[in-house]
């Protein structure tokens, strides 16, 4: 059953530590939820599986205590380990529907979609909660080829389900994803490596959330 819990509208946060100027994760989180953000996803590629347990038990206690979702990309153990609140897969990982055998009915499976095509068969599988869409501009944080804002324009005519438009967004160009109708939006380097992110955070919501 698609949406048991609420995929909050607004600023989907994602740690970025590599893009942080010397600020950890926990560092980046707290100042994320300081600001407002009500989802919070742990994405971290360099560590060791038993680094990214401890962090993660960390950041998961965090949210909690402050009633963000917290969501976990990638590890099906480390989620299930920390109690999340659910996962991101992207398309080369377990397919949703295996994930949902693991984690079972009550988290959240989120599933990177990156075409129309990808989009419309996440949609229609009811084990998919919401969707990214993206990377939207060219970024440096993920290598894979922007789709730029028409695959953008499908999903908001398209797919109804909650998605999240990621990819090279930043303060300057956050206004045209959010005139092109998208209510969820991630911004992971223009984040974490703002020199105030709680302020940061307060500003993209004052555009995002009105
Ligand atoms: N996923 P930035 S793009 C983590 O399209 C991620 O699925 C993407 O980082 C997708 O805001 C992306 O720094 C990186 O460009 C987004």
């Amino acid at each position: 059953m698609r949406n048991k819990i609420i995929i909050p509208e607004g600023l989907y946060g994602i740690t970025g530590e590599n893009f942080a100027n010397g600020k950890t994760n926990l560092e980046c989180v707290e100042a994320m939820i300081k600001g407002g953000i009500k989802i919070i996803q742990y994405r971290e590629k360099k560590k060791s599986l038993g680094q990214k347990l401890e962090e993660a038990r960390v950041l998961r206690e965090v949210c909690r205590k402050n009633g963000v979702l917290f969501i976990i990309n990638d590890n099906i153990d480390i989620a299930l380990l920390v109690d999340a609140d659910g996962v991101h897969v992207g398309q080369d990982d377990l397919p949703p529907s295996e994930v949902r055998k693991l984690i079972g009915d009550d988290k959240i499976i989120g599933l990177s979609t990156h075409s129309p095509e990808q989009g419309k068969k996440a949609f229609e599988n009811p084990d998919v909660d919401y969707l990214g869409v993206g990377p939207i501009f060219p970024t440096t944080t993920k290598d894979t080829a922007p789709v730029g804002l028409e695959y953008l324009d499908f999903a908001v005519k398209n797919l109804d389900i909650p998605f999240v438009a990621i990819g090279g967004i930043k303060e300057h160009n956050i206004d045209k994803i959010i005139g092109h109708g998208a209510k969820r939006i991630c911004l992971v380097s223009d984040i974490v490596g703002a020199p105030n992110i709680e302020e940061k955070v307060k500003f993209l919501r004052s555009k995002l959330e009105k």
